[in-house]
Protein backbone atom coordinates (compact mmCIF):
# COMPACT_ATOMS: atom_id res chain seq x y z
CA UNK A 1 0.00 0.00 0.00
CA UNK A 2 1.43 3.33 -1.05
CA UNK A 3 1.18 6.49 0.57
CA UNK A 4 2.97 9.98 1.14
CA UNK A 5 3.81 8.72 4.13
CA UNK A 6 5.58 5.66 2.92
CA UNK A 7 7.17 7.14 -0.41
CA UNK A 8 8.85 10.10 2.50
CA UNK A 9 9.52 7.37 4.62
CA UNK A 10 11.10 4.34 2.27
CA UNK A 11 8.78 1.62 3.97
CA UNK A 12 6.58 -0.75 2.93
CA UNK A 13 2.90 -0.09 4.56
CA UNK A 14 1.77 3.16 6.66
CA UNK A 15 2.07 2.23 10.28
CA UNK A 16 4.66 3.58 12.47
CA UNK A 17 5.39 2.49 16.02
CA UNK A 18 4.89 4.87 18.79
CA UNK A 19 7.79 5.84 21.07
CA UNK A 20 6.76 4.51 24.18
CA UNK A 21 9.25 5.36 27.09
CA UNK A 22 11.13 2.22 27.97
CA UNK A 23 8.85 0.00 25.49
CA UNK A 24 9.99 1.17 22.46
CA UNK A 25 13.71 0.13 22.59
CA UNK A 26 15.67 -1.33 19.73
CA UNK A 27 13.81 -4.65 19.69
CA UNK A 28 10.55 -3.60 19.09
CA UNK A 29 11.93 -0.99 16.74
CA UNK A 30 14.03 -3.42 14.38
CA UNK A 31 10.69 -5.89 14.65
CA UNK A 32 8.51 -3.51 13.53
CA UNK A 33 10.99 -2.10 10.73
CA UNK A 34 11.17 -5.31 9.04
CA UNK A 35 7.57 -6.37 9.00
CA UNK A 36 7.35 -2.96 6.88
CA UNK A 37 6.58 -0.31 9.18
CA UNK A 38 8.72 2.53 11.07
CA UNK A 39 10.37 1.11 14.32
CA UNK A 40 11.30 4.12 16.46
CA UNK A 41 13.26 4.18 18.99
CA UNK A 42 11.67 5.92 22.67
CA UNK A 43 14.33 7.93 24.48
CA UNK A 44 11.69 8.62 27.09
CA UNK A 45 13.94 9.97 29.89
CA UNK A 46 17.01 8.13 29.09
CA UNK A 47 20.21 9.80 28.94
CA UNK A 48 21.80 10.65 25.48
CA UNK A 49 24.37 7.44 25.65
CA UNK A 50 21.53 4.93 26.05
CA UNK A 51 19.94 6.67 23.00
CA UNK A 52 23.88 6.01 21.42
CA UNK A 53 23.61 2.41 21.93
CA UNK A 54 20.34 1.63 21.24
CA UNK A 55 20.84 3.46 17.58
CA UNK A 56 23.69 1.36 17.02
CA UNK A 57 22.40 -1.89 17.86
CA UNK A 58 19.05 -1.62 16.13
CA UNK A 59 21.20 -0.95 12.94
CA UNK A 60 23.00 -4.07 13.67
CA UNK A 61 20.10 -5.87 13.27
CA UNK A 62 17.88 -4.60 10.43
CA UNK A 63 19.06 -2.39 7.40
CA UNK A 64 15.25 -1.38 7.30
CA UNK A 65 14.50 2.55 7.76
CA UNK A 66 13.70 3.25 11.46
CA UNK A 67 13.01 6.37 13.37
CA UNK A 68 14.13 8.29 16.79
CA UNK A 69 11.30 9.74 19.53
CA UNK A 70 12.62 12.64 21.44
CA UNK A 71 10.77 13.30 24.68
CA UNK A 72 11.29 17.24 24.96
CA UNK A 73 10.71 17.22 28.86
CA UNK A 74 14.31 14.81 28.88
CA UNK A 75 16.45 16.50 30.93
CA UNK A 76 19.16 15.74 27.98
CA UNK A 77 16.87 16.63 25.09
CA UNK A 78 19.70 18.90 23.92
CA UNK A 79 22.42 16.08 23.72
CA UNK A 80 19.80 13.31 22.15
CA UNK A 81 19.04 16.16 19.58
CA UNK A 82 22.70 16.10 18.59
CA UNK A 83 23.65 12.43 19.27
CA UNK A 84 20.65 11.58 16.68
CA UNK A 85 22.43 13.47 13.74
CA UNK A 86 25.94 12.26 14.87
CA UNK A 87 24.45 8.70 14.46
CA UNK A 88 23.10 9.77 11.15
CA UNK A 89 19.18 8.66 12.23
CA UNK A 90 17.03 9.61 9.12
CA UNK A 91 14.01 9.83 10.90
CA UNK A 92 12.75 11.95 14.28
CA UNK A 93 9.49 11.86 16.07
CA UNK A 94 8.98 14.32 18.87
CA UNK A 95 6.74 14.39 21.57
CA UNK A 96 5.11 16.31 24.54
CA UNK A 97 6.70 19.83 23.74
CA UNK A 98 7.61 22.14 20.79
CA UNK A 99 10.65 20.65 19.31
CA UNK A 100 11.02 24.07 17.44
CA UNK A 101 14.40 25.12 18.63
CA UNK A 102 16.14 21.74 17.02
CA UNK A 103 14.23 22.04 13.59
CA UNK A 104 17.07 23.68 11.73
CA UNK A 105 19.79 21.16 13.55
CA UNK A 106 18.17 18.10 11.90
CA UNK A 107 16.82 19.90 8.94
CA UNK A 108 20.67 20.66 7.84
CA UNK A 109 21.36 17.10 8.06
CA UNK A 110 18.38 15.92 6.15
CA UNK A 111 17.10 14.46 8.94
CA UNK A 112 13.14 14.27 8.01
CA UNK A 113 11.17 15.30 11.26
CA UNK A 114 7.96 14.38 12.38
CA UNK A 115 6.63 16.30 15.19
CA UNK A 116 3.41 14.87 17.35
CA UNK A 117 0.74 17.35 17.58
CA UNK A 118 -2.77 17.12 19.74
CA UNK A 119 -4.03 20.80 18.44
CA UNK A 120 -4.35 22.42 15.07
CA UNK A 121 -2.56 25.56 16.16
CA UNK A 122 0.57 23.15 17.16
CA UNK A 123 0.14 21.55 13.06
CA UNK A 124 0.14 24.94 12.04
CA UNK A 125 3.34 25.59 13.89
CA UNK A 126 5.27 22.61 12.98
CA UNK A 127 4.34 22.98 9.15
CA UNK A 128 6.02 26.76 9.21
CA UNK A 129 8.74 25.31 11.09
CA UNK A 130 9.51 22.94 8.35
CA UNK A 131 8.46 19.59 9.98
CA UNK A 132 7.82 17.00 6.92
CA UNK A 133 4.90 15.89 8.36
CA UNK A 134 2.89 15.69 11.32
CA UNK A 135 1.11 12.74 13.81
CA UNK A 136 -2.24 14.04 14.95
CA UNK A 137 -2.79 12.49 18.44
CA UNK A 138 -6.18 11.67 19.79
CA UNK A 139 -6.78 11.58 23.58
CA UNK A 140 -7.72 8.11 23.06
CA UNK A 141 -3.82 7.11 23.48
CA UNK A 142 -1.97 6.40 26.05
CA UNK A 143 0.95 8.15 28.25
CA UNK A 144 1.02 11.82 27.98
CA UNK A 145 -2.30 13.30 25.82
CA UNK A 146 -4.32 15.85 24.57
CA UNK A 147 -8.07 16.51 24.92
CA UNK A 148 -8.88 16.25 21.15
CA UNK A 149 -10.60 13.04 20.01
CA UNK A 150 -8.45 11.62 16.95
CA UNK A 151 -12.26 11.34 15.26
CA UNK A 152 -12.19 15.04 15.62
CA UNK A 153 -8.66 16.30 15.46
CA UNK A 154 -7.47 14.13 12.63
CA UNK A 155 -9.88 15.53 10.06
CA UNK A 156 -9.09 19.02 11.28
CA UNK A 157 -5.37 18.86 11.30
CA UNK A 158 -5.53 17.70 7.52
CA UNK A 159 -7.27 20.24 6.53
CA UNK A 160 -5.24 22.86 7.75
CA UNK A 161 -1.65 21.79 7.01
CA UNK A 162 -0.51 20.56 3.64
CA UNK A 163 1.78 18.31 4.94
CA UNK A 164 0.75 14.21 5.53
CA UNK A 165 -1.16 13.54 8.48
CA UNK A 166 -0.65 10.34 10.28
CA UNK A 167 -2.93 9.39 12.50
CA UNK A 168 -2.72 8.05 16.20
CA UNK A 169 -4.81 7.31 18.98
CA UNK A 170 -7.25 4.59 19.41
CA UNK A 171 -5.90 2.56 16.51
CA UNK A 172 -5.00 -1.09 16.72
CA UNK A 173 -6.52 -3.14 13.75
CA UNK A 174 -7.21 -2.92 10.32
CA UNK A 175 -10.53 -1.08 10.91
CA UNK A 176 -8.81 2.02 12.77
CA UNK A 177 -6.22 1.90 9.70
CA UNK A 178 -9.10 2.15 7.20
CA UNK A 179 -10.92 5.13 9.06
CA UNK A 180 -7.69 7.18 9.74
CA UNK A 181 -7.70 7.04 5.78
CA UNK A 182 -11.29 7.96 5.41
CA UNK A 183 -10.30 10.91 7.87
CA UNK A 184 -7.85 12.15 5.36
CA UNK A 185 -4.75 10.45 7.00
CA UNK A 186 -1.59 8.89 5.04
CA UNK A 187 -0.54 6.51 7.86
CA UNK A 188 -1.61 5.49 11.34
CA UNK A 189 1.18 5.47 14.87
CA UNK A 190 0.25 2.55 16.49
CA UNK A 191 1.41 2.26 20.65
CA UNK A 192 -0.50 -0.12 23.03
CA UNK A 193 -0.52 -3.05 20.48
CA UNK A 194 3.28 -3.03 20.19
CA UNK A 195 3.24 -3.41 24.12
CA UNK A 196 1.74 -7.29 23.70
CA UNK A 197 4.08 -7.83 20.46
CA UNK A 198 6.36 -10.92 20.92
CA UNK A 199 9.58 -9.11 19.97
CA UNK A 200 8.66 -6.15 23.05
CA UNK A 201 10.70 -6.34 26.50
CA UNK A 202 7.79 -5.34 28.21
CA UNK A 203 7.35 -7.74 31.35
CA UNK A 204 4.77 -10.51 31.16
CA UNK A 205 2.33 -8.69 33.70
CA UNK A 206 1.81 -5.74 32.23
CA UNK A 207 1.43 -7.57 28.61
CA UNK A 208 -1.77 -9.58 30.29
CA UNK A 209 -2.71 -6.05 31.97
CA UNK A 210 -3.25 -4.97 28.35
CA UNK A 211 -4.52 -8.25 26.73
CA UNK A 212 -6.84 -8.12 29.68
CA UNK A 213 -7.98 -4.59 30.03
CA UNK A 214 -11.58 -3.57 29.07
CA UNK A 215 -12.87 -0.27 27.07
CA UNK A 216 -13.52 1.79 29.98
CA UNK A 217 -10.20 0.17 31.56
CA UNK A 218 -7.84 3.21 31.35
CA UNK A 219 -7.53 6.55 33.69
CA UNK A 220 -5.84 9.50 33.14
CA UNK A 221 -3.86 10.80 36.00
CA UNK A 222 -2.40 14.73 36.10
CA UNK A 223 -5.04 16.11 34.74
CA UNK A 224 -5.40 19.02 37.30
CA UNK A 225 -1.73 19.93 36.43
CA UNK A 226 -1.47 20.17 33.02
CA UNK A 227 0.18 16.76 32.53
CA UNK A 228 -2.65 14.54 31.54
CA UNK A 229 -1.13 10.78 31.06
CA UNK A 230 -3.19 8.03 29.90
CA UNK A 231 -3.03 4.88 32.18
CA UNK A 232 -4.69 1.84 33.12
CA UNK A 233 -6.08 1.57 35.92
CA UNK A 234 -4.60 0.25 39.59
CA UNK A 235 -3.91 0.83 42.76
CA UNK A 236 -1.20 3.77 41.82
CA UNK A 237 -3.77 5.48 39.95
CA UNK A 238 -6.29 4.62 42.48
CA UNK A 239 -4.30 6.69 44.98
CA UNK A 240 -3.12 9.30 42.70
CA UNK A 241 -6.71 10.24 41.71
CA UNK A 242 -7.98 10.33 45.42
CA UNK A 243 -4.74 12.31 46.14
CA UNK A 244 -5.23 14.61 43.28
CA UNK A 245 -8.72 15.05 43.92
CA UNK A 246 -7.79 16.64 47.36
CA UNK A 247 -5.91 19.22 46.11
CA UNK A 248 -2.52 17.17 46.39
CA UNK A 249 0.47 19.31 44.81
CA UNK A 250 2.67 18.65 41.81
CA UNK A 251 5.45 17.42 43.69
CA UNK A 252 3.54 15.00 45.79
CA UNK A 253 1.96 13.53 43.41
CA UNK A 254 5.29 13.03 41.15
CA UNK A 255 6.42 11.39 43.96
CA UNK A 256 4.28 8.80 43.85
CA UNK A 257 4.90 8.12 39.73
CA UNK A 258 8.59 8.21 39.96
CA UNK A 259 9.76 5.39 38.51
CA UNK A 260 6.69 3.93 37.97
CA UNK A 261 6.82 3.64 34.76
CA UNK A 262 10.33 1.41 35.01
CA UNK A 263 8.67 -0.27 37.57
CA UNK A 264 5.72 -1.71 35.61
CA UNK A 265 8.36 -2.47 32.51
CA UNK A 266 10.66 -3.89 33.56
CA UNK A 267 9.89 -5.53 37.04
CA UNK A 268 6.22 -6.26 36.19
CA UNK A 269 4.94 -4.41 39.37
CA UNK A 270 1.35 -3.56 38.24
CA UNK A 271 0.19 -2.95 41.54
CA UNK A 272 2.43 0.41 42.03
CA UNK A 273 3.43 0.45 38.70
CA UNK A 274 2.23 3.06 35.60
CA UNK A 275 0.28 1.03 32.88
CA UNK A 276 0.42 3.38 30.38
CA UNK A 277 -1.66 2.06 27.64
CA UNK A 278 -4.77 3.60 25.04
CA UNK A 279 -8.01 2.94 25.40
CA UNK A 280 -7.71 0.61 22.59
CA UNK A 281 -6.51 -2.07 25.14
CA UNK A 282 -9.78 -3.28 25.08
CA UNK A 283 -9.48 -4.59 21.57
CA UNK A 284 -6.05 -5.92 22.10
CA UNK A 285 -6.49 -9.71 23.15
CA UNK A 286 -3.16 -11.88 22.32
CA UNK A 287 0.18 -11.48 22.20
CA UNK A 288 1.97 -11.89 18.47
CA UNK A 289 5.10 -11.20 16.70
CA UNK A 290 4.91 -7.64 14.60
CA UNK A 291 4.76 -9.64 11.28
CA UNK A 292 1.60 -10.92 12.26
CA UNK A 293 0.06 -8.54 13.72
CA UNK A 294 1.04 -5.94 10.73
CA UNK A 295 -0.04 -8.51 7.93
CA UNK A 296 -3.47 -8.54 10.07
CA UNK A 297 -4.24 -5.23 9.95
CA UNK A 298 -2.89 -4.93 6.38
CA UNK A 299 -5.38 -7.58 5.07
CA UNK A 300 -8.59 -6.67 7.24
CA UNK A 301 -7.57 -2.67 6.38
CA UNK A 302 -7.18 -3.41 2.48
CA UNK A 303 -10.18 -5.65 2.38
CA UNK A 304 -12.48 -2.82 3.87
CA UNK A 305 -10.81 0.05 1.40
CA UNK A 306 -11.55 -2.32 -1.60
CA UNK A 307 -15.18 -2.51 -0.17
O1 LIG B 1 4.52 12.43 24.17
C1 LIG B 1 3.56 11.73 24.05
N1 LIG B 1 3.28 10.73 24.91
C2 LIG B 1 4.03 10.41 26.00
S1 LIG B 1 5.47 11.13 26.46
C3 LIG B 1 5.59 10.15 27.78
S2 LIG B 1 6.89 10.24 28.91
C4 LIG B 1 6.11 10.81 30.28
N2 LIG B 1 6.22 10.08 31.37
C5 LIG B 1 5.63 10.46 32.49
C6 LIG B 1 4.90 11.62 32.55
C7 LIG B 1 4.76 12.37 31.45
C8 LIG B 1 5.36 11.95 30.27
C9 LIG B 1 4.54 9.30 27.81
N3 LIG B 1 3.69 9.46 26.81
N4 LIG B 1 2.69 11.89 23.02
C10 LIG B 1 2.83 12.95 22.10
C11 LIG B 1 2.14 14.15 22.56
N5 LIG B 1 2.64 15.33 22.49
N6 LIG B 1 0.93 14.19 23.13
C12 LIG B 1 0.67 15.52 23.39
C13 LIG B 1 1.76 16.21 22.98
C14 LIG B 1 2.01 17.61 23.00
C15 LIG B 1 1.60 18.40 24.04
C16 LIG B 1 1.91 19.75 24.05
C17 LIG B 1 2.73 18.18 21.95
C18 LIG B 1 3.03 19.52 21.97
C19 LIG B 1 2.61 20.28 23.01
O2 LIG B 1 2.93 21.60 22.96
C20 LIG B 1 2.96 22.34 24.12
C21 LIG B 1 3.88 23.48 23.91
O3 LIG B 1 5.05 23.34 24.27
O4 LIG B 1 3.44 24.48 23.33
Amino acid sequence: MKTKITELLGIEVPIIQGGMAWVAEYHLAAAVSEAGGLGIIGAGGAPAEWVREQIRSVKEITEKPFGVNLMLMNPEADAIARVIVEEGVQVVTTGAGNPGKYMSLWKEAGVKVIPVVASVAMAKMMERAGADAVVAEGTESGGHIGSTTTMTLVPQVVDAVTVPVIAAGGIADGRGLAAAFMLGAEAVQMGTRFIVARESIVHENYKQKVIAAKDIDSEVTGMSHGHPVRQLRNQMTREYLKREKAGASLEELEQLTLGALRKAVVEGDTVNGTLMAGQIAGLVSKEQTCQEMIREIMEQAETLIKR
